[in-house]
């Protein structure tokens, strides 16, 4: 069942779910106790929403299938339960032998953690750093240990968390690699389970079904089976900007870029994503995406996460084609805490600009632009051939809060902390003699007063994190971002307060 796409290129080859044994649990089950929390994984409810699509213009009744409210938070805990249940039984994982490790974007690894809490095994999740410390420290409390790779490593990189955790299941003996990616036990969770749940509820017919794609295993199972049974319903694929799920594939050309949003997206097609069950592509973008997420929050009571709102903000476009009393079921795949310091946060929304500044009336300089003379701390710059050791004898030196790294043209490539290098060294067990592109961070809090950022803006910030950078952009065709300064909250007191006081006011 191997898929061609539009340049010829060939996706890899997807499995033939209706050959591997199934498991079909009974729907509707409510048992007066449960033997273990595992057992309460799957028939999540389907929820008829009543505000969004009605403000949307959305003529269809649309339904939103609650995986969010899973044991371990997710839609995930279905495929890490049943590649354990199935490596289980083929005697590749032992209990209180095996170890297990999987590279995941954090909900995968929650479920895994989970079951391993329940079975006894020992287990090590590997997660790029752009996933929430939220998840994190669920994984920690589920006695999980930890290994973060670099966001910014492709799949292919030696770095990325996909070959890590296979370099690691080569060192460490009886590890197991379970493999979402490849695993057909991924897409038959939801053929067995997701879609089977969604027929029932539906009476065997729906009209529109709307999934995010990240393995691809909840679209693809979910969807073949729905199929099979209801042909007529329409397949709509969400993946965020800066994806390739959607694309034709095209080893040769990437439109890979960094967005926020968690779990939905790759930049390969993995085996575990069936591009041919899906009718229809929309991509998403992030303010769109966590807009929609508080919405989903505020208005209709689904404490869900973020591809939650990609995959509703989707539906509200694809089924503006279906007319009153066709039926949309949308699936909302993770929920609320795993993301409480990130789009729940409204500082955090404001700074990306996801959502716009709030109102401070009675504060005169909220809305006053931060000026270059303001920034009383210049820059200090390091340049990216530095050893670490350099650079933490120019912030001694300097006094500096953090240091811009700066490469030939005098163009950021990051920051140096003081903070960074701690949490690297007694967290990933990093030491100063490694290069100084370890030590650099690529994401952090900053301002381009080309933009005209407002002083209320760097208040906002500085409510999440101690020091906010200045840069500025130079107005060649090349954008080069060049470093300013930075500015902290004393800063902001003595161009606020101060003047306030001077002023008499
Ligand atoms: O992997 P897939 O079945 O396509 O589900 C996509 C998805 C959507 N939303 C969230 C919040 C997710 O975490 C995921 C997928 N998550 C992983 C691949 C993972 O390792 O947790």
């Amino acid at each position: 069942m191997t898929s061609h796409t539009d340049n010829g290129a060939t996706d890899p080859k997807f499995f033939d779910l209706k050959d591997l044994p199934h498991i079909v649990r009974p729907l509707d089950r409510r048992d007066k106790v449960e033997t273990d929390i595992l057992n309460v994984i799957g028939n999540t409810p389907l929820v008829k929403l009543e505000r969004i699509p009605k403000e949307e213009g959305v003529q269809c009744d649309v339904y939103a299938k609650c995986e969010f409210l899973n044991p371990g938070g997710s839609v995930k805990d279905r495929i890490a339960y049943r590649m354990v249940a199935d490596a289980e039984h083929k005697g590749v994982l032992v209990p209180g032998k095996s170890v297990i490790i999987e590279p995941t974007s954090g909900n995968t690894g929650i479920g895994l953690a989970l079951a391993a809490a329940v079975k006894g095994y020992r287990c090590i999740i590997v997660l790029p750093e752009k996933m929430s410390d939220e998840k994190v420290n669920t994984l920690r409390a589920l006695g999980a240990e930890i290994v973060r790779t670099p966001t910014e490593a492709a799949s292919s990189d030696p770095d990325s968390n996909i070959n890590v955790a296979k370099r690691l299941a080569k060192e460490i003996p009886n590890a197991v690699v379970l493999d979402q990616y490849n695993n057909p036990c991924n897409p038959l969770a939801h053929y067995d389970g997701t879609a089977e749940e969604i027929l029932w509820a539906m009476d065997d017919h729906l009209d529109m079904l709307v999934i995010g794609a990240g393995t691809g295993g909840t679209i693809s199972g979910t969807a073949l089976k729905i199929k099979e049974r209801c042909p007529s319903c329409v397949v709509v694929g969400v993946d965020p900007l800066g994806s390739i799920l959607a694309q034709p594939h095209d080893v040769n050309k990437t439109d890979v870029t960094y967005y926020e949003v968690e779990g939905i997206g790759y930049d390969f097609i993995p085996a575990t994503l069936d591009r041919a069950v899906v009718d229809r592509w929309v991509k998403t973008d992030d303010v769109h995406t966590f807009n929609m997420s508080r919405r989903l929050i505020k208005e209709e009571g689904l404490l869900c996460g973020g591809s939650s709102g990609s995959a509703m903000w989707a539906a509200m476009q694809a089924a503006k084609s279906l007319k009153a009393g066709q039926k949309c079921v949308v699936i909302l795949p993770d929920n609320i805490r795993n993301y409480m310091t990130k789009f729940i946060s409204d500082q955090w929304m404001e700074a990306r600009n996801f959502k716009p500044l709030i109102k401070h009336e009675t504060l005169w300089w909220w809305d006053k632009p931060l000026l270059e003379e303001m920034v009383q701390r210049p820059a200090v710059t390091v340049s990216s051939d530095s050893s670490p050791r350099d650079a933490i004898a120019a912030l001694r030196n300097t006094h500096a809060p953090m240091l811009f790294i700066i490469d030939q043209n005098k163009s950021i490539k990051g920051v140096f902390t003081a903070d960074n290098v701690r949490r690297r060294v007694t967290n990933l067990s990093g030491n100063t003699s490694e290069t100084l592109d370890k030590f650099t961070v690529k994401k952090y809090y900053k301002v381009d007063l080309a933009q005209k950022p407002t002083l209320g803006l760097i208040s906002r910030i500085l409510d999440m994190t101690p020091f906010v950078a200045v840069v500025k952009t130079d107005d060649t065709p090349l954008k080069l971002e060049q470093p300013v300064g930075v500015v902290t909250s004393d800063d902001l007191l003595i161009n606020t307060i101060e003047v306030n006081h001077v002023n008499g006011k």
